[in-house]
């Protein structure tokens, strides 16, 4: 599993603050503190408290990639704030993220190519968020074409079913996770695929339980990579577990330990 630490995010009152105030070591703190606890790459995200997203993107690049060489998932729904992202980054990049708008695909396909990025699609489109999972395929077969067009690398895109929280679309879930399987056989070879953890639990109790529950079950379904929660120490143990469940990781007794250190 492909993880992105989800932590240098503007809507934490910490990295809100940090970024207003230009205060590098908290920036750097949570990028390191996520890689320890075993994130592959860190999404950035300058928050909606932001006014100055453009320039707030490339400082936060800069920040931390003096710090590790981790790549980093550049997020925004604006195309130029991630294009100053990609024009600050001197390590690998993730664009976070297309929709399957027209709009959308043609100003960030060419982005991701440039840059030699890899690109996370969104199965959003201007008439919202899908009902379903026919919806969902068809938003998701439209970015798969247009990436096909445009000659972009088909595994390097991971294909996002838009994760809504469990306590106002609980009917949905299954959908949800019956379209990661259906993502992945689009085409061949197939895309990836991704998903915002957290937002299944958003204005919940027991945010953590849900979470690693939730997680465990996309695993079944072939989730390559997910944004989440790097320091939800239990999260991660489960996910360890569940692909172990899986065959992908070789049991020992201390399993647990030989993971984390992976
Ligand atoms: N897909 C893609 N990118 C995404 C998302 C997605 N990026 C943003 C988001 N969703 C993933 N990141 C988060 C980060 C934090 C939370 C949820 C998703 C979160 N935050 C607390 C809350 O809202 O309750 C904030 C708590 C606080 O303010 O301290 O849950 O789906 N491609």
């Amino acid at each position: 599993m492909f993880i992105i630490g989800e932590l240098i995010n503007g809507m934490y009152a910490n990295i809100g603050s940090a970024i207003k105030e230009r205060n590098k070591k908290e920036i750097q703190n949570c990028a390191l503190t996520q890689i320890a606890c075993g994130a592959d790459a860190l999404d950035i995200n300058c928050g909606p408290a932001s006014g100055q997203p453009q320039v707030d993107m490339p400082w936060l690049v800069e920040a931390i990639q003096e710090v590790t060489d981790k790549p980093l998932c550049l997020d925004s729904s604006k195309p130029a704030v991630i294009e100053e992202g990609l024009k600050a980054s001197r390590n690998k990049t993730i664009i976070n993220s297309t929709t399957a708008d027209a709009e959308k695909l043609e100003a960030l396909i060419p982005l991701a190519k440039k840059y030699e990025s890899k690109l996370i699609g969104i199965t959003i489109s201007s008439k919202g968020i899908p009902q379903n999972k026919d919806q969902r395929l068809e938003l998701a077969a439209a970015i798969v074409d247009n990436c096909l067009k445009a000659c972009f690398p088909v595994e390097d895109l991971y294909l996002d079913p838009i994760v809504l929280p469990v306590n106002v679309a609980q009917a949905q879930m299954r959908d949800i996770l019956e379209s990661i399987a259906e993502f992945k056989i689009i085409s061949e070879p197939g895309p990836k695929t991704t998903l915002g953890l957290s937002n299944v639990s958003q204005g919940t109790h027991l945010r953590s339980l849900i979470n690693r529950t939730f997680l465990t079950m996309a695993v079944a379904y072939g989730l390559d990579s997910a944004i989440l929660d790097p320091k939800d120490r239990e999260l991660i143990d489960t996910l360890i577990t569940a692909e172990l469940i899986l065959d992908k990781n070789i049991y020992c007794d201390s399993y647990l330990e030989a993971y984390r250190k992976k």
